[in-house]
């Protein structure tokens, strides 16, 4: 391509804000060429996570306590977008610097897009299960980026010819660079994402056929579900069935592909299939889950009908070693729970599920396999994407969360919701439905009372109870006057305890306190 000095105004001097511009945009579509190699390396490469991806996941991992715990509190479900949102503003910041830093020093430049490289290969080694070829895909995109950098920053270099001192942006060549290097590293990602999806889980997952359960649920009791506007329904739709977990990107295990291993103090170690598994008597049981981080007012918390694989009955023929106190459960992507294998083996409906209200389980439920044990928090019992069970001693392993701060134990807490009306609700004066929620899995809810304006407890209406592992919806008929009230909620377990009053937030075993919900009624 001709190059021509072009003396003009708006880029007059070496160094000047042209060329400084120019330097930051040139940074800019150099990390575009590297993330773009990366991706297409990692599509190659099927299985592996992006180095982008992988930069996520370990600052996920990295994250303090408090800020998690404010992230989830401020963001919801919405905080890995925010994550994803908050390394591109970093990673955009530093291709400017770097782009900078290269119009005057070249060399530098280039090392700092090496040094980009090497955090992106440093934390995709870092990964559970990674393997040394996981570095490739950053290796591509730090030589991609430093080619775009080096031709972009060559095109912003002044060209004299002898005997003319004209001085400038050699315009025309960085723009058409710069066209080509972006067109080249779209493409590049946007095959790299295709070639990721080749391996359709989705497909796996379709063909997947749960047989009949040997041990069919109870059908549900009379009156075990009330449908009220604005009360939560019995069964939570899986579509609305909230999710927590530590994973960016859904770990995407074909049923195919998946083998379990049990192992640790076991008498005999144990290896199945999906196909293995789901020849044993399967249960089908009704079950609430629920999560740590769930705050008094929360809705980290649901009820479907799983189908699974006893827990116990696979324990007792790997043969449990006295001694071995936790059940250490490990997900695909390398997240661990530490569950009391005493509540595994007493008798209650721990179980490998691989069904959610009548279809294998949804990928972000954890397909193919999960684990439940009905009355423990999510974080130390529901493992999702399972691959592997351990048996260990508490002293011997600390998991995910555990080594975060949470508590090693962490039965629910007893817990009621209002779910309707709505805070700050205008009702008119007369019958008013006040309705919600109560669970204390595996205890069972016992009673449920309602109170207006800290006047005396009332009972509220229980719905029959289905099994002490679910949930139960409660009715409260209230006569409205005009004025503004308070209506609170208090839940009493199958054991008597009343849930307190006091207010404790979900750090480190479970949020307690009441319900509160204000109305003005005119
Ligand atoms: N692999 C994996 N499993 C996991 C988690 C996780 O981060 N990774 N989170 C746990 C937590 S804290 C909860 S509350 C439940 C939530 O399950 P759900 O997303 O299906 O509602 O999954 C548990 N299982
Ligand atoms: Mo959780």
């Amino acid at each position: 391509m001709r190059t021509e000095p072009v003396p003009t105004a708006t880029s007059p001097r070496p160094g000047g804000p042209g060329r400084r511009g120019r330097g930051a945009l040139a940074g800019l579509l150099a990390c575009g060429a590297a993330l773009g190699a990366a991706e297409l390396l990692a599509g190659l490469i099927a299985g592996q996570a992006s180095p982008l991806l992988a930069v996520g996941g370990a600052a996920i991992d990295a994250t303090p306590e408090w800020l998690k715990e404010f992230a989830i509190r401020t963001f919801g479900e919405r905080d890995k977008l925010v994550l994803l949102t908050g390394i591109a503003v970093v990673l955009a910041a530093l291709a400017a610097a770097v782009g900078l830093l290269a119009v005057r020093r070249p060399r530098l430049g280039l090392a700092g897009v090496a040094a980009c490289g090497a955090v992106g290969a440093a934390a995709a080694l870092s990964r559970p299960g990674a393997a040394p070829l996981d570095a490739l895909p950053s290796a591509a995109g730090a030589l991609a980026g430093a080619a775009a950098l080096t031709a972009l920053i060559s095109a912003t270099r002044v060209k004299t010819r002898p005997g003319v001192t004209m001085v400038g942006v050699d315009r025309r060549r960085f723009l058409v660079t710069g066209v080509l290097v972006a067109a080249g590293a779209v493409a590049a990602g946007a095959g790299g994402r295709a070639l990721a999806r080749r391996s359709d889980v989705a497909a796996s997952r379709a063909a997947v056929r749960i047989p009949r359960p040997a041990g069919a649920a109870a059908p549900l009791a009379d009156g075990a579900a009330v449908d009220l506007p604005g009360l939560s329904s019995f069964y939570t739709p899986n579509r609305d069935f909230y999710r927590v977990d530590t994973a960016l990107v859904v770990p995407r295990i074909a049923a195919e592909d998946w083998r379990l291993r049990v192992h640790g103090q076991v008498r005999r170690e144990l290896d199945l299939d999906f196909r293995q598994l789901l020849a044993r008597p399967l249960i089908e049981r009704d079950i609430t889950l629920s999560c740590v981080s769930n705050e008094v007012v929360g809705r980290y918390v649901g009820t479907a009908r799983w189908v699974g694989v006893p827990l116990r009955e696979l324990l007792e023929d790997a043969g449990v070693q006295p001694g071995a106190d936790q059940l250490v459960s490990r997900s695909a992507d390398g997240f661990t729970v530490g569950t009391p294998t005493a509540a595994v083996l007493d008798g209650r409906d721990a179980m490998l599920a691989v069904a959610m209200n009548g279809e294998p389980l949804p990928l972000t439920h954890g397909f193919p396999v999960r684990m439940l044990v009905p009355g423990l928090y999510g974080y130390v019992s529901a493992t999702k994407w399972l691959v592997d069970l351990e048996l260990t001693g508490f002293d011997d392993f600390d998991p995910y969360w555990v080594r975060r701060g949470w508590a090693r134990q962490a039965p629910v807490k007893t817990m009621s919701r209002i779910d309707t009306p709505r805070p700050l609700r205008r009702l008119a004066a007369g019958r008013v439905a006040v309705a919600g929620v109560a669970w204390a899995q595996h205890r069972g809810i016992r009673r449920v009372e309602v109170r207006a304006d800290g006047g005396p407890w009332r009972p509220a209406r229980l719905a029959a109870e289905h099994s002490t592992d679910t949930w139960r919806q409660w009715v409260w008929p209230w006569d409205a006057t005009p004025g503004r009230h308070t209506l609170e909620v208090r839940a009493t377990d199958g054991t008597g305890a009343t849930q307190p009053e006091d207010r404790a937030p979900p750090f480190p075993d479970g949020a307690t306190g009441w319900h509160s919900v204000v109305v003005t009624v005119a």
